[in-house]
């Protein structure tokens, strides 16, 4: 179900973190993903620049989608696999 997902993401960054909670929350395991050093300038690369023109992580693609914000990504994620639980979404939910 994930193997139509690439994540490009980094060590220590918080948008990337909140972006893999929710695929792990999801279960969507199986997405291809690779880790970028940001202290080498991997962030930079021309592969994230063809992503992600800020050249910012996390970079994401789903077959030829493409979604770099984090909370816009993990949105799309909510959506499109709505029918898998998200807990912190369902926390939310609750304090409304
Ligand atoms: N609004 C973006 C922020 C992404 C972001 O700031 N990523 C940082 C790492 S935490 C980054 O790539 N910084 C490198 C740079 O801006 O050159 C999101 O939520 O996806």
């Amino acid at each position: 179900m994930a193997k139509s997902m690439y994540l490009l993401w980094g060590s220590g960054s918080p948008p990337c973190w909140r972006v893999m909670i929710t695929l792990e929350e999801k279960k969507l395991q199986g997405y291809k993903h690779k880790q970028l050093s940001f202290e080498k300038g991997e962030h930079k690369s021309q592969e994230v620049m063809d992503i992600n023109p800020r050249g910012q992580l996390p970079a994401f693609k789903d077959g030829d989608k493409i979604i770099n914000e984090s909370t816009g990504l993990c949105l799309y994620l909510e959506v499109k696999y709505r029918a898998l639980s998200l807990s912190y979404i369902k926390c939310l939910k609750s304090k409304l």
